[in-house]
């Protein structure tokens, strides 16, 4: 081996230890070097000074370069690619014209909407659900897992919680009461936190053997266009996960996708950490599936014009034509290089032309269990750099290549047959992704916050559409302005998964009645009926009944329920004890006198205002 480059006085230090590493760890740095990564080693001590930490970091080198397909080299080599693709803005798509999807529009509760949510009710025993919960959630700045985060705060129900109670409330209704398989992929900084979460509750009342976690594993972040991988002390890389392509490796070689088609599942249903709405359309995206026979079905909205979701669209060219989610820093020089000189721009209707993609996929394990074979799960990089300014020469943090998980239909056949379900935004996409300040300067540029505050926002206002679907009359409260963020103050509802899973069995439990103002409605119990209950101003009503209480529910309840109170400076302040998921919204309940009913005994009972 050449070791010339040991010369250079910056690498003094690494000279001086050189003889205590191994022939191959030599060869690793050797070529890293090589590679132009010398800063990784420029800053070691003389022999004898933190030499355990040279070890660990070395030993680290050579771990990573062992979990990676072509090694360290191998993902520099890519990083250099790709960040030079990124920073010219060349168009990935070369050859390709995009075209409209093949999509069904359930934007509104149509007749049609209820059909697919038929159709996909009976599959209930039939659908896994996988969520992708490796990512740090950078843009949020918590500091916890963010399954963790509450959803809402009247209850505070964390977002695990949220989509174990659906997972339960699916098996209750499914006529073989099998237990939803639940797969969640992790990363080596949400693992232990998720695991302790669900030890904690235990599994929130899930069957443990049915829920099955992934571990992703860790690459390194890279800091600048050259590949330079990124340092967090002298001895340490900054690692970050991969992205959450991994999950399809994942699923492959756990042997978990290929085990539940055994077991007769037929739809995987894969969501991401805190999208809350995601259950909304499960019933009629499977519906959707089964009637279209799609082998993929994305989940999407009306995309406003620049926004940072993928858009969907059909790719044709060269006698190959394609549906797939083409990200968000890739549209724009695609529709310039194609279709539209303007770019990524709104069309008549006020929306991009292609739909957004919320990440929500509907997949058939049929056709996912034969791509996995044939592929090993291995799905094509991408990187997403965040410049500091438009001259795209400096990252505003290090970066790191990844790979996504709505480019599986990258590597389907003539045969996939792929497709797009539209449902209102409210009702499928609310994602709390953003922090305060950077979802208050969203909406001032006209973007959503995708903030925990929205997300909550978005929790009632789905509650209050299935109760109007229902036959309520429902009235909001004006919306007001909390740090910048947009929250309508009510009314608040939240009809559990296990009072309404569908628009037609809500429909069959509410008769008449009316909610407005700030008021609060919680309903938790399967057999829980509403007779022309009425509530407004800030009244509050919270009816919960264990599996066998059956509940009648009547008449005018008025009360102070809860309010809502911002948070002072003060309550803000990062030293102030106030819980962060209150924190970041900005605001908390506090109940002054709702009007609550608990049945924890099976019976008959009758709750009359
Ligand atoms: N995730 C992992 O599980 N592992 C990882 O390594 C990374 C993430 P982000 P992103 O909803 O607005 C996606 O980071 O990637 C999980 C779509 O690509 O929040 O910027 C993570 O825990 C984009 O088209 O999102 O963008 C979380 O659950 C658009 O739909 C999920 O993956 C966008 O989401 C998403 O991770 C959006």
């Amino acid at each position: 081996m050449d070791i010339a480059f040991l010369e250079n006085a910056e690498l003094a230090g690494l000279k001086a230890n050189w003889e205590t590493i191994s022939a191959d760890q030599q060869a690793l740095i050797a070529s890293l070097v090589a590679e132009g990564q010398s800063n990784l080693f420029s800053n070691w001590d003389d022999a004898g000074t933190n030499d355990d930490a040279k070890a660990a970091f070395v030993d680290s080198l050579v771990k990573i370069n062992g979990n990676y397909p072509g090694g360290l080299i191998g993902y520099i080599h890519n990083a250099r690619k790709l960040l030079a693709e990124s920073k010219t803005g060349a168009n990935p798509f070369e050859g390709l014209s995009p075209e409209q999807p093949d999509k069904v529009d359930l934007t509104t509760f149509t007749a049609d909407f209820e059909k697919y949510e038929a159709i996909g009710a009976q599959k209930f025993d039939k659908v896994g659900v996988v969520l992708v919960a490796g990512g740090l959630g950078e843009r949020l700045g918590y500091n916890g897992i963010k399954v963790d985060i509450a959803v809402e705060v009247l209850e505070e129900t964390t977002y695990l919680k949220h989509y174990a109670d659906n997972l339960l409330a699916m098996q209750a209704r499914s006529e073989s009461k099998r237990p939803v398989p639940f797969i969640i992929m992790v990363s080596q900084d949400t693992g232990p936190k998720t695991i302790q979460s669900l030890e904690n509750n235990n599994y929130f009342g899930l069957q443990k053997d049915k829920v099955h976690i992934l571990q992703q594993e860790l690459v390194p972040a890279i800091a600048d266009n050259d590949g330079a991988l990124a340092l967090k002390d002298t001895y340490e890389l900054i690692l970050k996960p991969h992205g959450h392509g991994d999950i399809h490796m994942l699923l492959h070689t756990s042997g978990v996708a290929a085990k539940l088609a055994g077991e007769g599942i037929e739809y995987f249903m894969f969501i991401q950490d805190t999208n809350g709405p995601s259950f909304n359309t499960l019933p009629a995206a499977v519906g959707v599936s089964v009637e279209k026979d799609y082998d993929f079905n994305s989940l999407a909205i009306r995309r406003k014009a620049g926004e940072a979701v993928g858009g969907l669209a059909r790719l044709v060219g060269g006698g190959k034509e394609f549906t797939l989610n083409v990200e968000y820093n890739q549209l724009d020089p695609l529709l310039r290089a194609t279709i539209n000189p303007e770019g990524d721009v709104a069309d008549e209707t006020g929306f991009s032309p292609f739909p957004g993609n919320c990440n929500t996929l509907v997949i058939k394990t049929a056709s996912y269990v034969k791509i996995l074979e044939a592929s090993q799960g291995i799905i094509a990089e991408f990187v997403n750099p965040k410049y500091t300014d438009e001259t795209k020469t400096a990252f505003k943090k290090p970066t790191r290549l990844e790979t996504m998980m709505q480019d599986l239909p990258k590597l389907f056949g003539e045969s996939e047959k792929v497709g797009v379900t539209i449902f209102d935004r409210m009702w499928s996409f609310s994602p709390n992704k953003n922090n305060v300040a950077d979802a208050a300067a969203k909406v001032a540029s006209g973007g959503p916050a995708d903030a925990s505050a929205t997300a909550e926002n978005d929790f009632y206002a789905a509650g209050r559409a299935r109760l109007e679907a229902a036959g309520m009359t429902v009235t909001t409260a004006d919306e007001i302005k909390i740090l910048g963020v947009p929250f309508t103050a009510g009314p608040k509802v939240i009809l559990r998964p296990s009072f309404a899973m569908t628009l037609d069995e809500g429909r069959g439990k509410v008769s008449g009645g009316s909610i407005s103002g700030e008021s609060t409605l919680i309903i938790d119990g399967s057999d829980i009926s509403l007779d022309q209950v009425e509530l407004s101003g800030t009244s509050a009503l919270v009816v919960k009944a264990c599996e066998g209480a059956k509940v009648t529910v009547k008449g005018k309840f008025e009360n102070e329920g809860f309010v809502l109170v911002e948070l002072s400076e003060a309550e803000r302040a990062p030293e102030s004890d106030v819980e962060e998921y209150i924190k970041i919204r900005g605001y908390r309940f506090e109940n002054k006198g709702a009007a609550v009913f608990e049945f924890n005994e099976p019976g008959e009972y009758t709750v009359e205002a």
